[in-house]
Formats: C-alpha cells, sequence, structure tokens
C-alpha cells in the first residue's frame, strides 16, 4: 500500500527504459573493507535503491568491472584520477563516470565515509531524477557547517505544535527497545545532509537531563550515529535548582558552574558524540539568567564553559519579547545586538526567520547581519504552526528561499541571510503519522528544509520537483503540473490569511483560522488587533521613525527604502506601514480594493490547485491521490473561511462599501 511511510525513498521500479539506464550504472558496488557502518549504511541504501529501482540487486565486487558503483576515499581511490579532495572537506562528495582500465565505472568520491553516504544518497536521486548517470560530473559541499532539526517534542510524547502524531521519541520504551523507526528517520534525514537533532522541546523539563533519560537519548544516538547525525538536547536553565537542589542558577554562582560542568561530563560518558544544549530563556516565561539581573551572553557562557572541553556547542535562542514594552518584533534585536562579541565562541545564537513569529510572510529579522562577532543560527519552522497545520497544502520552499536570499545589506556588503549564518534549524514537523509529517505534502517541507539547509543556492522549484519524482511520479506532465502546484502554494497561503505584510490575526493560542478582531488578551502583544491596528483611518503597523521605528534595527540602506511606502516591497508594507484606505498601490487599486483583491486571489488558488491534483490522478496511486484531493477540499473551505472572516471584519472597521463585483462576504 501506499501510504507515504517511505517519504521521499521509495525506490518504486521505474519506467523500463530508466530501469536500464540505471542498472547499466550499478551492476556492482566496490568498497574499502572493513566497511565502518557508515559506509555499510551508504552501501546498503544503493543495495536497497537500486534493487527498488530497476529490480536488481547489485553485488559487492573486488575489483571494478564494467558498470562498477565505487565508493572512494583518498585512501582507496584508484591511482591517476584527479579528484578535487581538497574542496570536499568533511561532509562534500564528488561523483564521476569514467573510464578506468578500459571499463566505464562511477566513483563516489569523499574524504570521509559520511561524504560517501551523502554522495551515495545523490546519486540515487540522480537516478530518480533523469540524470545521465553515464556522464556524471557533480561535486557538492555544504556551506552551512550545522544543519539541525528541532523537536518541540515533549517527555510524554505530546509534541508542542506537531500535527502528525504523537513524538516518534518512545522515552517509555527507550532504552530497551529501538523502534526501527529511527533508523528510517536517520536514512531520510542523511539523504538531505542533516546533521544533528535536538531530541525535546525548548520549553523544557529538566528531567532530560537526568541519567534515565540519557539513557534514553543515548540509545537514540547510537542508531544516529552511523547516519552522521547529533543528538542535542534543550536544557531548561533552572536544572541546577530543579535536578541538583541549589538555591540558586545564577549563571556566575560557583557551585551552578560546576553543577553544569559535572552534567556536561555526565552526558559525554554517556553520548561521546553529543552535539550540545538549545536553550530558550527568558521567553515565554521559561527560566534565564535575566531571573537573576544577568545577561544571555552569561547564561549562554555558562554553559558552553561546561561543554567546551567536550566539544559541544550551545545554540541560544533570541526569541524573546517581553510584555508591553513597545513593539513586539524589537525586542530580540534591542536584547541581543547590544551583547555582540560578549559570547563564548561555542556559542551560537539561534535567531528566527522574522522579527515575530513564523508567519506565512515575514521580512528577515534584523539581527542578521548585525552581530558579526557572533555565530549566528537561523531558525525555520517546518511545522505550519501558523500556516494551516497539516491539512493546508503549503510547500514551504519559497518561503526558505525567500529568507535564505533576503540581502540584508550589511558587511561584508550584499552579504545574504544564508552567507551570514553557520547553522540553520527547522522545527520539526515529524510524528508517529504513517506519512510521518501529518501529510503527504508535509514531507516535502522536511525535504526542502534538509536540501536547502545543504545548498542555499538550489532554488525552492528544483527542490519540488526531485522531490515530486521520487515521491509521486517521474512521468513528465504529472511532474510539471504539481512543481507549479507548489510553486504557488505559498503565496496561495499568503493571500487568504495574511497578506501585504499583515500579521498574526490567526486564532488565539491553537493558531487556526481566523480571529482579526481579537483584542482582549491578557497580553496586549498577543492580540491581532495589536498587530493590524485597522481602524477608519487605515490599516498596519507604523514601523517607520513616525511610528515604532522597528526600521531602525536594518542596515541604514534598508532603513530608508522602508521608512516609506513608496519604496517598501509591497508585500512588507502593512508589516512596515499604518496607510489610509485610499493609498494608492501599485496595481492603481486603493489598499481597501487591493486588500480584498488579495483575499480572492488566495481563495481562487486554493480552487486552481484542487484543479491541478485533479488533472494528476491517472499518475498517482488511488490511495495517495483521494488522501489528498481530501485536505484540498478542506483548505479550500478553510481559505473560503479566512477570506470571508477578514473581509467581513475589515469592512466592519473601514465602513467601505465593497469594490463593486465582490462576493459579499458569508
Ligand atoms: O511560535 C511560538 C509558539 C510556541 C513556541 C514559541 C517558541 C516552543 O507558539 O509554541 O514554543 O514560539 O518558539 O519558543
Amino acid at each position: 500500500t501506499e501510504d507515504g511511510y517511505d517519504v521521499w525513498l521509495r525506490y518504486r521500479p521505474l519506467p523500463a527504459a530508466a530501469q536500464a539506464r540505471v542498472w547499466a550504472q550499478a551492476r556492482s558496488l566496490v568498497h574499502a573493507e572493513p566497511a565502518s557502518p557508515t559506509l555499510q549504511a551508504a552501501v546498503a541504501e544503493l543495495k536497497r535503491g537500486v534493487a527498488g529501482l530497476t529490480g536488481h540487486e547489485p553485488k559487492v565486487a573486488r575489483q571494478p568491472t564494467a558498470g562498477a558503483l565505487m565508493l572512494v576515499t583518498p585512501a582507496t581511490a584508484p591511482a591517476g584520477v584527479a579528484l578535487p579532495w581538497g574542496e570536499l572537506g568533511a561532509e562534500g562528495y564528488a561523483l564521476r563516470s569514467l573510464t578506468l582500465q578500459g571499463r566505464a565505472v562511477t566513483l563516489i568520491a569523499a574524504c570521509t565515509d559520511r561524504g560517501l553516504l551523502y554522495g551515495s544518497f545523490a546519486w540515487l536521486r540522480a537516478a530518480q531524477t533523469g540524470a545521465d548517470l553515464a556522464a556524471l560530473n557533480q561535486q557538492s559541499t555544504p556551506k552551512v557547517a550545522l544543519r539541525l532539526l528541532n523537536h518541540w517534542d515533549n517527555l510524554d510524547r505530546t509534541v508542542e505544535r506537531g500535527y502528525a502524531g504523537a513524538s516518534i521519541w518512545d522515552w517509555w520504551k527507550l532504552p530497551d527497545l529501538v523502534d526501527a523507526r529511527y533508523t528510517d528517520y536517520a536514512r531520510a534525514n542523511a539523504s538531505l545532509g542533516v546533521n544533528g537533532t535536538v531530541l525535546n522541546n525548548v520549553n523544557a523539563k529538566a528531567e532530560s537531563l537526568t541519567a534515565p533519560f540519557l539513557a534514553k537519548a543515548a540509545a537514540v544516538a547510537n542508531v544516529l550515529r552511523p547516519y552522521g547525525i547529533k543528538v542535542w538536547l534543550s536544557a531548561r536553565f533552572s536544572a541546577p535548582k530543579d535536578l541538583g537542589g541549589l538555591p540558586t542558577a545564577d549563571p556566575l554562582d560557583p557551585a551552578v558552574r560546576a553543577w553544569w560542568k559535572a552534567k556536561a561530563d555526565e552526558i559525554y560518558r554517556a553520548i561521546p558524540d553529543f552535539g550540545g544544549f538549545l536553550v530558550k530563556a527568558n521567553s515565554e516565561g521559561q527560566p534565564g539568567p535575566q531571573d537573576y539581573g544577568r545577561t544571555h551572553a552569561d547564561g549562554a557562557n555558562l554553559l558552553a564553559e561546561a561543554l567546551r572541553p567536550h566539544g559541544g556547542q550551545v545554540m541560544w535562542r533570541a526569541f524573546v519579547y517581553a510584555p508591553d514594552t513597545g513593539d513586539r518584533a524589537m525586542q530580540g534585536y534591542a536584547e541581543f545586538q547590544p551583547l555582540d562579541g560578549r559570547f563564548a565562541p561555542n556559542v551560537i545564537v539561534q535567531v528566527k526567520n522574522g522579527a515575530v513569529d513564523f508567519q506565512p510572510r515575514e521580512p528577515f529579522h534584523p539581527l542578521f547581519g548585525a552581530m558579526p562577532k557572533t555565530p549566528l543560527a537561523l531558525e525555520l519552522q517546518i511545522t505550519k504552526e501558523y500556516l494551516g497545520f497539516s491539512t493546508h497544502l503549503v510547500y514551504l520552499g519559497p518561503l526558505f528561499e525567500e529568507v535564505l536570499r533576503a540581502d540584508t545589506r550589511r558587511q561584508p556588503q550584499g552579504a545574504t541571510v544564508a552567507q551570514q549564518v553557520t547553522a540553520i534549524a527547522g522545527v520539526a514537523n515529524i510524528g508517529t503519522d504513517r506519512s510521518w509529517c501529518g501529510s503527504q505534502f508535509d514531507c516535502a517541507n522536511w525535504y526542502a528544509f534538509g536540501r536547502l539547509a545543504w545548498d542555499a543556492d538550489l532554488s525552492a522549484e528544483a527542490v519540488a520537483r526531485e522531490w515530486v519524482q521520487q515521491t509521486f511520479t517521474t512521468a513528465p506532465g504529472a511532474v510539471r503540473t504539481l512543481t507549479a502546484l507548489m510553486a504557488t502554494s505559498r503565496e496561495a497561503v499568503v493571500d487568504y490569511m495574511t497578506p501585504l505584510g499583515l500579521h498574526h490575526l490567526m486564532g488565539t493560542g491553537h493558531h487556526h483560522g481566523p480571529a482579526p478582531w481579537v483584542n482582549d488578551l491578557e497580553r496586549a502583544d498577543w492580540n491581532p488587533t495589536y498587530f493590524h491596528r485597522a481602524g477608519r483611518d487605515g490599516i498596519g503597523f507604523d514601523r517607520t521613525p513616525t511610528g515604532s521605528n522597528a526600521v531602525a534595527q536594518y542596515a541604514p540602506e534598508w532603513a530608508a527604502r522602508l521608512s516609506r511606502p513608496e519604496s517598501t516591497p509591497e508585500d512588507w508594507l502593512l508589516w512596515f506601514h499604518h496607510l489610509p484606505w485610499d493609498h494608492r498601490m501599485a496595481s492603481g487599486r486603493t489598499l481597501w480594493a487591493e486588500l480584498i483583491a488579495r483575499y480572492d486571489r488566495g481563495e481562487a488558488r486554493v480552487a486552481e490547485m484542487r484543479a491541478q491534483w485533479a488533472a494528476v490522478r491517472a499518475d498517482i496511486d488511488p490511495a495517495r491521490h483521494a488522501e489528498v484531493a481530501a485536505y484540498l477540499a478542506v483548505q479550500a473551505a478553510e481559505a473560503r473561511w479566512w477570506r470571508d472572516a477578514c473581509v467581513a471584519y475589515f469592512q466592519s472597521v473601514s465602513g467601505l462599501p465593497l469594490p463593486a463585483g465582490t462576493r459579499p462576504p458569508e
């Protein structure tokens, strides 16, 4: 049956001609003996992949025969073959077709077995996406060193903002029972180059650092290790009090420092290659160094000191906002930018892509490029907390691409967000659901996260295409249609939820569905009315010098551009400006008419997506086709709900008539 469990590693039989082409290049496998666990994983994947795609399993051979696939490192590469070893580093790989003693062979070459594993997955991807396997000449090295999933998984197996069932980490049965699913999780991540995973929620319980849980985490780490994935844990800042019985968790207290050192030593005894801690501190009620009058740097450096002898790192989150201190979008920058230069070398400050919270569209966070002395991580959300959960089909590749390529105009001149980060983290959308992510298409978001974290120069559209080819079909017409469907899906959700720079209009707490009218929450900066500020006079959040002046947190060139509506990208308009309803838009419409046109366009796009999905029916297995069709029906109803609720509400505020021809909201 096709239930999605195999994600993009399905390896179903290719069309006959393609089968022959693949088999011709993979008749045997040649590799070093004895093979490390990582090399064994690579060889096993190649056997499994080729067998699935062609019906023939390649045999392992000692000497290359014609059509051999050879996994080689500098120590085992055939003499006389020039390979770019110096450029490959610890993770990169090269794929080369060449003739060796008169025999056509393919080299998968890397400096390490991990590189060979990534190269093997790349070869399998090439085989499924129609590359000319007889003339391969590819090379790839990741530019961002740390590529992590962040699980917001609780120890009771609930998942914060999870829409795909329970946590896959079965803490009750671990460490003695190790679910085979962990291996498939590792394979899927390794196929993308994900090299770390934080197992537990940033809203962390101190228990995750107790001996029993460390033993459980160690068992998971043992499964993930051959696949090049390090285990990290979220740490609760008050753990020395909660677990250690100390009277304080003050980062400058010697007993607190000693406690963390001992804890780090204990962790590394259980998990020798432990990655480090992820920390949410003094944010949404979590404990932190400010509880003791200390700074984020004091707190991060405390943990960094404990991890440093072991080579571990701290990812310290910059997602902070306190009630009633002005513009919520400004607080991350305000608290962190002045600390640039004060963090220990093994601290990375982890910054969400935008300054508010994982909205369908946000301008890039002003901290990118603004802390030149501090390594930064980009945090993306793969789970769709604010984008319709797992029922709405929204391909996030374009959102990730948009932020990775955003030009911050900071030194070095013209640097993009991708060029300024040393780590990329994605809040996972994985659970016990058979399809892993709550819907078939949500797996594309896990896939796109990993692929773009490895190589931010890939286009979101190319990534969508290769995902479709591996996941659904290689039939060219269907591939084109589905790639197009995915490409427009993110713009659709922006249009039917929060067009033109609007943000945080979602229902309180759960964040599903429209609630732009809510204005009575206990904290002002949680209210949708706080964000849209609509009234008779107009709509939008003034973040220019006449308002909160958040624009001043950006590079001078951006600050100047964003201070004026004429030079602000229209997609960000109401994020930065409060404008009258009759403000003239690029289309020639008034702002009021444009807003409604965007909501209409979003609703119409979902109708098109349904038609596109219906058109590929013959190329998709019935079970998955029916499932996606049912989800799209829900999305169509909810897009209409969003459009109608927002149009009706904003009309009640603006008091303006609907433009001629507009469907009245129900
Ligand atoms: O997006 C918000 C979520 C919280 C989350 C928080 C954070 C883990 O609504 O559920 O908590 O952000 O990123 O810390």
